[in-house]
């Protein structure tokens, strides 16, 4: 389990400038024939990655290739006498029906309802055959796919040149598929299944006609066209905002219900977990379905942030997934609240990336070393990613930005490339942008303190902001970043702007003045969190409570609400200053603002809690509190609750964005009546349930049920389950809402686990349990609760590596845990180490243990 460092970075030796695939898919196992024509580019080695691949047969040059001059170990293959120029012909033994990791060529589903399908980033085509399986050695693909007719669809990249029927095999057909474009073999990809398919068109700003199609289980093609109106959306938007047109004559999805991630953006066929593809109003909730759009798009930008222009090695992810990111947020920006889109960008960056960069798996945005790459799919290369990539946008502006895009894909188009190369096409209008590459190497969170000096006599304000970065271990002393705070200044009397300012602080203290401001002002600060910093501001709750009228932006209203949540929760100040401040705000707002009004009583989970308490970290106390708020919320707004329920009636469905924002703030006055015991809340709940026009209705109404205990739950969720037994997601759903309830207990979880449809081969039903438990950590961390989260690790640990070390980072905070329960988890994770043996889950372990 050897590291590999960024600093030993060297070129390939050869180049391969065309692959001829020929995969032939028979009952229990597959024959990948491959013909490499390559090109020696660098002195050395000729070395092809392989795994679980057996080789049968090898030529180089038409010449059977002796035993002697080639040798196999480490995973790899090396010849070391090649010639400059050849041809080299393989033909190996792979297993896809046993293949339960879900990397390379797999077969999901079970008994007659089966497909093969492909998933190679990062490191999965090394499964399919030998090859150089590195982003940086790009090539041109043709891929033959044989299989039986019983698999009627046969997909690959590209455009399809022949189809037909296999000679002297009546049983047996075929599909030959040829991209065009030049590319690294972690964006391959191939399906053989029985799928129906929905088709549309775009044509480009280029005039190209493109076929656009989504494949699916017959009973899904009606859940496909949400997807599908995401994708023409989001064809559009590139080409508007970043002057990017598609570039293949196809586009095709595939939906697949086994698959360890999201989606996967391969050339011209992206692969998509059912629950990242499939929308329907009656059986997806209103924030799945925009997750569908948001998944749609990201998958479609990698087209030419990622694929068109590649990493030069994996230590690059970031270039594509955070500037990917950075691309679909603001897609999603503009499709919505970009407010709201705001909140919530900002909620999943402080809930998750916050903890992770506080903890033991703390690590750079681009990391110098690695194990295993699939354990940096992290949080902090999307999110933190994206969020640098957004304050080189925002000191940019609009108009260099988009310069600086232009240059970026201009200079790079077909190419693997780094970091540095990013920003150095960005700052073609401003040199200063490649000082942002300190927030790529440097990990750890900074902390943005400050405070205010107001001089009446010169009618001067004073800010002195300063900066500082916890030391992480195994990495240099942090320097001080180039952090852009934006700044405004509002008048105390008639609570408008008189100032907005960004302020650039680029030094461990710096001081700020602003003239000609007549009395003191209430200083609103990271408006917008124009950078990925904890705000410790010298703030009196009553000025927060005053931007909570006065700011003009949702976001920086909702901001401020959660700074007062985190001083009573964790600071234990009065929460009188915040509960005014909402009473004031919410009738208004709900009116005219919904959404917003929902995400204004945001109060933090407990887990996001959790990720803000570095020692003696007692999750039963901080339940106690977080319940008592929640309570305090719901009791103090208890008038209010019955009129909101009121005022939003149950209407025919519609996804417009007034229609979203009622539905969400219908759920969380539901759950706030349950809360404040109005007696008729829990028939609210039931007629919710059975009047619901739309699963965001129906499903909001059975949680608060089950986490209420409202009488009859019990049926509401056997009705639940008979309705769409046949919906795997839904029932997901089911599953989860049960593991994630307030009162669940270990056996709960344990009953769940035991079910007949308790599927361990499906990611998503084992997320589904696994990881919606780890909403409770009053029972997660138990001997019991631990004891059954780390089975699964255990249990995944051979099947599903990737899965498995995933799982595991969740419970990277556990030395923050108080005593006992602090020993009684390192002692489960002491005893998991001595019974997994994947590097994935050594490495994450080693991490976590190292605390
Ligand atoms: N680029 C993809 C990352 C990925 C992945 C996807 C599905 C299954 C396994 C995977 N390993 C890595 C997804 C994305 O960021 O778009
Ligand atoms: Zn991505």
């Amino acid at each position: 389990n050897s590291k590999i460092n960024l600093k030993d970075y060297k070129k390939p030796s050869f180049d391969v400038e065309t692959v001829d695939l020929d995969i032939k898919l028979f009952a229990g196992y597959a024959l990948v024939d491959s013909k490499l024509v390559m090109q020696r580019q660098a002195a050395g080695d000729l070395v092809l990655n392989g795994e679980d691949v057996e080789l049968m047969a090898i030529t180089l040059d038409g010449e059977t290739l002796a035993t002697e001059r080639y040798k196999q170990a480490d995973g790899k293959l090396i010849i070391s006498d090649a010639p400059d120029t050849l041809t080299l012909e393989l033909q190996v033994r792979i297993h896809p029906q046993t293949n339960t990791a879900l990397e390379g060529l797999y077969m999901a589903g079970s008994g007659s309802d089966t497909m093969f399908v492909t998933q190679c980033e990062p490191e999965g085509f090394r499964k399919i055959t030998f090859y150089p399986d590195r982003p940086d050695v790009l090539a041109i693909f043709t891929t033959r796919l044989e299989a039986d007719k019983r698999y009627p669809t046969l997909l690959s990249n590209g455009n399809l040149v022949e189809e037909g029927d296999v000679t002297d095999a009546p049983d047996r057909h075929y599909a030959i598929w040829h991209d065009p474009t030049n590319k690294p073999s972690y964006l391959f990809a191939c399906v053989a299944a029985d799928l129906d398919v929905l088709t549309d068109y775009h044509t480009t700003s280029e005039g190209r006609e493109v076929t656009l199609e989504v494949f699916a289980k017959s009973t899904d093609i009606d859940k496909c066209h949400v997807g599908m109106q995401a994708l023409k959306d989001s064809m559009v938007w590139d080409e508007v905002n970043y002057g990017r047109a598609y570039d293949l004559d196809r586009y095709m999805i595939v939906a697949v219900s086994q698959f360890n991630m999201g989606a996967m953006e391969n050339k011209g066929l992206n692969i998509f977990n059912t629950a990242c593809v499939l929308s329907s109003p009656e059986t997806t909730t209103d924030a799945r379905s925009f997750n569908v759009k948001a998944v749609i798009a990201h998958e479609y930008f990698h087209n030419w942030t990622g694929n068109r222009i590649t990493c030069r090695d994996w230590f690059q992810l970031c270039l594509k997934e955070g500037l990917t990111v950075f691309r679909d947020q603001s897609f999603s920006a503009d499709q919505q609240s970009s407010a709201v889109q705001r909140i919530d960008d900002v909620a999943t960056l402080r809930a998750h990336q916050f903890a992770e960069d506080a903890g033991p798996l703390a690590h750079p945005v681009r990391p110098e070393s690695f194990v295993e790459i699939n354990n940096f799919y992290t949080t902090t290369i999307y999110e933190k990613g994206a969020e640098i990539v957004r304050m080189l946008a925002n000191t940019l502006g609009p108009d260099n930005f988009r310069r600086g895009t232009d240059e970026y894909f201009r200079r790079y188009d077909g190419q693997a490339v780094t970091v540095e190369d990013f920003l150095s096409a960005l700052s073609i209008t401003d040199s200063k942008i490649e000082e942002f590459i300190a927030w790529y190497r440097q990990p750890g969170t900074p902390i943005l303190s400050g405070h205010q000096h107001y001089d009446s006599a010169t009618q001067t304000l004073t800010i002195t902001l300063s900066q500082q970065t916890r030391h992480v271990a195994g990495f240099d002393a942090p320097i001080p970043l180039p952090i852009p705070v934006a700044t405004a200044l509002f008048d105390k009397a008639t609570g408008t702007i008189i100032a907005e300012r960004m302020l650039m602080l680029d030094q461990a203290q710096q001081t700020f003045s602003f003239d000609n401001v007549s009395s003191e002002p209430v200083v609103s600060l990271l408006r917008d969190f124009s950078a990925p910093v904890q705000l410790n501001y010298d703030y009196q709750d009553e000025d927060l409570a005053f931007l909570l009228t006065h700011e003009t932006n949702g976001f920086n209203r909702w901001q401020v609400t959660q700074m007062l949540v985190n001083r009573i929760l964790l600071q234990s100040n009065d929460s009188k200053v915040y509960l005014q401040a909402l009473a004031k705000t919410l009738p208004t707002l709900a009116v005219t603002d919904p959404m917003l009004a929902a995400r204004l009583l945001d109060i933090p989970s407990a887990q996001e809690l959790a990720s803000a308490i570095h020692q003696n970290y007692d999750p039963v106390l901080i339940k106690q509190q977080r319940d008592r708020l929640y309570s305090q919320v719901a009791e103090s707004l208890k008038d209010q609750w019955t009129i909101l329920y009121n005022q939003l009636p149950l209407e025919v469905y519609s996804d417009s964005p007034e229609a979203l924002g009622k539905r969400a703030l219908r759920n969380v006055v539901l759950d706030m009546a349950l809360t404040a015991g109005i007696s008729e809340a829990g028939k609210w709940a039931q007629q919710q349930y059975d009047n619901a026009s739309c699963m965001t209705e129906r499903f909001g109404a059975l949680k608060a049920m089950v986490n209420y205990q409202v009488t009859g739950s019990d049926d509401y969720l056997a009705d639940f389950y008979q309705r769409f037994q046949d919906d795997e997601l839904v029932i997901d759903l089911w599953f989860s809402v049960q593991a994630s309830a307030e009162h669940v207990t270990t056996d709960d979880i344990q009953t769940l686990l035991e079910r007949d449809d308790f599927d361990w081969n499906t990611p998503n039903r084992i997320r589904s349990v696994i990881s919606a438990f780890t909403a409770q950590p009053t029972v997660l961390w138990t001997p019991e609760g631990l004891d059954i989260y780390t089975s699964v690790i255990k249990k995944m640990d051979e099947a599903n590596p990737v899965l498995a070390s995933r799982l595991l980072q969740v419970l990277a905070r556990w030395y923050t845990l108080v005593e006992p329960r602090r020993h009684m988890a390192q002692d489960h994770l002491n005893a998991l180490q001595q019974q997994v043996s994947s590097k994935h889950v050594l490495e994450s372990l080693a991490s976590v243990l190292g605390a």
